[in-house]
């Protein structure tokens, strides 16, 4: 299976295993959660489902509101059942980077207010260690007036490069759903303790998050090469 086939073998597997009748749902965001949504509006059409979505970024709300499946938020539904969202690299305890697409500030709010969160992807996100496959970095959202401290004291107190996400289609920075800029971490020592890095990072006055998921998800779901769905837990 090439890749695109491979991340539809897991968004169906899971979301077949998780999404059933009267529960609320969390729409991830990216290529990957584009699927699961594919897969969520063919079974509420034909099973009649009562499921409500709420969206992790701008384009899983457009995406919910396209494949018409009912809309819902965190103010109504505070509550999330289940949270189906992609990411970017998994390691072997279930530790991810996400945010390639930029969105994972509401994505990790969302995950946090899920019960559980389940992790779709094709092969090339299923890793031993974090870094091995996934070259781009960790994301950071920054507020845009610290970009440049929070980057230099990344860089001397933590090693690696925090470098600006530079739009393609846009001349200057990527802007997030919420108005800020992104740093993009390289370089970080694989053999890290990710959970005590990740709040070293949360304690810089102008980070807002980290595409840092520790402890969050609950199951990963990998489509793989030879048309088989590996899941890890
Ligand atoms: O930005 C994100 O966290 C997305 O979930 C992303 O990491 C996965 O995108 P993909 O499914 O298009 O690979």
């Amino acid at each position: 299976a090439g890749l695109q086939e491979a991340k539809k073998l897991a968004a169906y597997k899971a979301v077949d295993d998780h999404v059933q009748d009267n529960l609320i749902v969390g729409v991830g965001s990216g290529s990957t959660a584009v699927l699961a949504v594919e897969r969520m509006m063919e079974r509420v059409r034909n099973e009649h489902l009562n499921i409500k979505c709420i969206p992790t970024s701008f384009q899983a709300r457009q995406l919910i509101i396209q494949s018409q499946l009912p809309l819902t938020n965190l103010e109504i539904n505070p509550e999330i059942d289940v949270t189906i969202d992609g990411a970017d690299e998994v390691d072997e305890n279930l530790t991810c980077i996400k945010g390639g697409g930029a969105c994972f500030l509401q994505e990790k709010i969302v995950a946090y207010n899920s019960k559980k969160l389940v992790i779709i992807a094709d092969y090339t996100k299923d890793s031993v260690k974090l870094g091995q496959q996934w070259k781009k970095g960790i994301p950071l959202e920054v507020d845009p007036m610290a970009y440049y401290t929070v980057k230099t004291k990344i860089e001397k107190t933590m090693g690696g490069e925090a470098e600006l996400r530079i739009g393609k289609m846009k001349a200057g920075p990527v802007i997030t759903d919420g108005g800020n800029f992104i740093l993009d971490w390289k370089d970080f020592n694989p053999e890290s303790n990710w959970e005590e890095v990740n709040m070293e990072l949360l304690k810089i006055p102008g980070l807002f998050e980290t595409g840092l998921f520790v402890d969050m998800a609950v199951v990963a779901y990998f489509g793989m090469s030879d048309g088989t769905v590996k899941v890890r837990t």
